[in-house]
């Protein structure tokens, strides 16, 4: 035992110094753990008959909802159920990312914008009621598509208030993100 306490006090101070360093690079003051988010991404697309009328490889999924059947609901709805995030509303800590997981068939964007308004495919925003497209998503970055079964993290939350994010293909796919001190 004797032995064996000049060491602990030798590395305790070091230990110690370890420990000070934590947040240096972090501008956000660390009060709590950061809370990150989660959101799956779904669609429903049946390959048949989308990659018929559209384009080879526009859908991968042997799902239920054939184009016309999409098309009817979307036209009676300015939505189409399937088409989603879940949830539609979360919360994470200030610092806090948003995985967004594809699970559909589909390309689609997991997009911050202040408004939400409509995406890059001008039919399918006239048939939503969103005519107008948001500005981020006429901006949209080559990196942004997600396709099926990749998975999109946003950037850090920078501000406590509440984040907007849409599908810039879908513009109904819509999630609200409230962001909380740590
Ligand atoms: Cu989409």
């Amino acid at each position: 035992m004797r032995r064996l306490l000049p060491l602990a006090v030798l590395v305790l101070p070091f230990a110690l110094t370890f420990c000070d360093n934590s947040d240096d690079n972090n501008n956000i003051i660390a009060i709590g753990p950061v809370v990150n988010g989660n959101v799956t991404i779904y669609d429903d697309c049946d390959s048949v008959s989308f990659n018929a009328a559209i384009a080879p490889g526009t859908c991968t999924k042997a799902g239920t909802t054939t184009l016309s059947a999409f098309n009817a609901e979307l036209t009676a709805n300015q939505s189409v159920a399937a088409w989603r995030f879940a949830p539609t509303a979360l919360t994470v800590t200030l610092g806090g990312t948003i995985a967004a997981f594809n699970t559909g068939g589909e390309n689609h964007t997991f997009t911050e914008v202040a408004n939400f308004g409509g995406g890059i495919v001008p039919a399918l925003n006239t048939a939503a009621g969103t005519p107008v497209e948001a500005p981020e998503c006429a901006a949209l970055a080559s990196n942004a598509l997600i396709a099926p079964g990749a998975t999109f993290t946003t950037d850090q939350a920078d501000a406590v208030g509440v984040e907007h994010y849409q599908c810039c293909i879908h513009p109904w796919m819509r999630a609200n993100v409230t962001i909380v001190a740590r």
